[in-house]
């Protein structure tokens, strides 16, 4: 394990700042290269500016710093790729296929994260089975469902260990996400603690599978430290944390804060939101490597709430 050295892409984003947080941790910081297409401002960690449109700047950093494993965060999501499809798509697909071809090259654990957003309206809304129809209706679930084939592909042609979730909403207090249809689920807490009126862009009822980020950090590291044999989905596996609506996630805060308020102004992101399952069948991961989540709404809820809180008033004083 210590001899790992492990480049993550898009590290600067929602779930790769608390991901390097967490391999920094376990194999030590100067086993983490944290790329991204902008510098973090952080100088205290390794760090090396990354568009991953560049395959030849990929691979300059591969051998420079001797990387073993990449994770490849970076992406387009959901809400944001229907604003820009194509620019969405090929930062999407070209970012990933560099990806594959350099583990190829250098042979290269690989993890690449995919979606509840390869799912469509043609599929079962709830407990989407693993294998369902992939019909999805965003450019983001397009590319995703491309990519999932891809990494199977690279994995039976060329050997390529490549490994993958299919990501409900994350839920954090650790970083902001950008550009997703699941962003609202943390935006709320942050107007909650804030003592604001949050307005909602999804419905009241609109239910979504849903995950606490320290169980899709743990999730992430347990598939990707499984012994090979043990992975035998090579496209991606459904991963299930929880599920809820707005209008629950209100009623909990509510228990916390009675004052706090939310006012409801669905706009194009109910329309991605219909189109994804309410709940996930996980039943592969949890048989084939051990997988099990550990937080639901309550939980969340109350974890949340005291970081935010922790949060805010260190901001103020
Ligand atoms: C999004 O909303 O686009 C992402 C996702 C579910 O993949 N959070």
């Amino acid at each position: 394990m210590e001899t790992e050295t492990i480049l993550v892409t898009g590290a600067n984003g929602q779930i790769g700042t608390v991901l390097t947080e967490e391999l920094r941790r376990r194999y030590g910081a100067s086993a983490v290269l944290s790329t991204d297409i902008r510098h973090s401002g952080n100088n205290n960690i390794l760090f090396e500016e990354l568009d991953v449109m560049y395959k030849d700047r990929l691979a300059v950093l591969i051998k420079k710093y001797g990387v073993s494993q990449i994770y490849h965060l970076a992406a387009i999501l959901s809400a944001k790729g229907e604003q820009n499809p194509k620019w969405a798509w090929e930062i999407n697909m070209a970012g990933l296929f560099n990806i594959l071809e350099v583990a190829r090259e250098f042979n290269l654990r690989v993890f690449f994260p995919s979606s509840i957003a390869v799912f469509g309206g043609m599929t079962p809304r709830v407990n989407t089975p693993q294998y369902a129809v992939l019909q999805p209706e965003t450019v983001y679930g397009i590319s995703k469902v491309a990519g999932e084939n891809w990494c199977q592909y690279f994995h039976q042609k060329y050997g390529v260990d490549v490994r993958s979730v299919r990501y409900p909403g994350i839920i954090g207090y650790q970083s902001l996400p950008g550009g997703g249809t699941t962003d609202y689920a943390v935006e709320i807490f942050h107007s909650a603690v804030k003592g604001e009126t949050f307005e909602c862009f999804l419905e009241p009822d609109s239910r979504l599978p849903m995950m606490y980020m320290a169980d899709a950090i743990r999730a992430t590291l347990e598939l990707m430290e499984a012994p090979g044999e043990d992975v035998k989905i090579r496209s991606s596996y459904n991963l299930a944390g929880t599920n809820f609506t707005p209008a629950e996630v209100v009623r909990e805060i509510q228990k916390h804060i009675p004052e706090f308020k939310a006012t409801y102004k669905p706009d194009f992101r109910q329309q991605i939101a219909a189109s994804w399952p309410e709940s996930i069948d996980d039943g592969h991961a949890r048989e084939d490597w051990g997988w099990a989540p550990e937080f639901g709404l309550p939980e969340i809820t109350a974890d949340m709430l005291a970081h935010l809180r922790e949060y805010y008033q260190a901001t103020i004083s």
